[in-house]
């Protein structure tokens, strides 16, 4: 059992090695909320630290970094301070704590993944350990954004690719699709290809989709709207590259229907979207007895949940390589000790925990504002 003194959120702001544009955006920096839980388990004082993947807008999902910030104060902190009154607090009931609050998920993970944090520093138990992970690093996958000019790209990828990376994501959206990812595979025959839309098609956009089919891609990502799952069904059934869903699958009960439906042969398993590392395991586990293949997605994560992401992905389950990238992919100063590629590969964290401690200086430099809230 865990019981919280205080929390505090903060909003930071971290400046990205080069501009991430997709579908949705172009970020220049990361905006994000680190929530830092400080409680006695046991009778012994430990903090714990948990990420929220909410972008600074509501743009990939409806939530956004200070929307979170405000959900967290205002509704998820109350109920968990009823439920430690309880004495029933833990990491595994935070979530059936914060059911009453619709949506929010990313909001809500970031917080269940601080207790959960908590709670095995103080047990000195790695979360790979916890999960009952199968191995000892993970292959490193790179999402590229969508850039200026064909040759840009060729050069980016190229750099990745030198770098190590075991397969490749290219964003697309309309207008950037057929010809950037031909030169792609033109330039790169044998690399692990895939590509991510970020809902940026509709159904009427199948003949031109279906044009990708050439270019032997692992998967197609989220080509239509979150809400679309059955036609995403009815797309899957118009090509041959697998269809995978990333946004619109925002639960375990979501996963199965899009599993159902034939809407999805992949699922990206981002642990933020479906409201956290267990939920995302119950979608893992899920997957699984379907034979339905997962990977693990990400939201440009910095230490505080880089680590965690490698920890999930060492679940058998996880087949295809992840959104789990080197921290120098995004960022030039990491919160904690950067995690580094080697050998195309992320070495799954053995410290207690989800993650190290962050650094105090880079905190200082990112914050961008902070709240403390006390539930004791
Ligand atoms: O769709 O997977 C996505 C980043 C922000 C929002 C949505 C997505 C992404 C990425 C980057 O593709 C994944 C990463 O390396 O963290
Ligand atoms: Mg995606």
């Amino acid at each position: 059992m865990i019981q919280i003194d205080h929390v505090t959120l903060r909003e930071l702001r971290i400046p990205l090695v080069s501009p991430f544009t997709t579908s949705f955006s172009t970020q220049t920096a990361r905006t994000l909320v680190a929530v830092e839980v400080a409680a006695r388990v046991n009778g012994a004082e430990v903090t714990g630290w948990g990420e929220c993947g909410a972008l600074a807008e509501p743009v990939y999902s409806e939530e956004y970094a200070a929307g979170a910030m405000d959900v967290t104060e205002r509704f998820l902190l109350p109920r968990l301070a009823a439920a430690q009154r309880d004495g029933a607090l833990t990491a595994e009931t935070v979530g059936a704590h914060l059911e009453a609050v619709v949506g929010h998920r990313m909001a809500k993970a970031a917080l269940e993944a601080a207790v959960l944090d908590a709670q095995l520093k103080a047990a000195g138990t790695s979360f790979a350990t916890y999960l009952g992970a199968t191995r000892d690093r993970v292959p490193s996958g790179v999402s590229v954004g969508i850039q200026d000019s064909i040759p840009a790209l060729l050069d980016v990828v190229r750099r990745y690719v030198d770098e190590g990376y075991q397969r490749v994501k290219l964003k697309i959206q309309p207008g950037w699709d057929i010809e950037p990812v031909r030169a792609v595979r033109e330039a790169h025959p044998d690399v692990p290809l895939q590509v991510d839309a970020n809902a940026a098609y509709t159904l009427v956009d199948a003949a031109l989709l279906r044009r990708l089919d050439a270019f032997d891609l692992l998967l197609i990502e989220q080509p239509l709207a979150e809400d679309d799952i059955r036609q995403h069904a009815e797309l899957a059934r118009l090509m041959s590259t697998p269809m995978c869903l990333d946004e619109s699958v925002v639960s375990a009960a979501s996963a199965a229907d899009a599993i159902a439906l034939g809407a999805a042969a992949v699922i990206n398993i981002k642990p933020s979207r479906v409201g956290g590392y267990l939920e995302s395991v119950r979608i893992h586990d899920l997957a699984r007895a379907h034979g339905t293949a997962v990977w693990c997605g990400g939201m440009l994560e910095t230490g505080l949940a880089r680590g965690a992401n490698a920890a999930l992905a060492a679940l058998p389950g996880f087949t295809l390589p992840g959104d789990i990238s080197g921290s120098a992919r995004f960022y030039e100063r990491d919160l904690t000790t950067p995690f580094a590629i080697e050998d195309g590969h992320i070495a799954v964290p053995t410290f207690p925990g989800l993650c190290e401690q962050p650094n105090a200086d880079a905190l200082v430099e990112f914050e961008v504002g902070s709240r403390v809230v006390r539930l004791a």
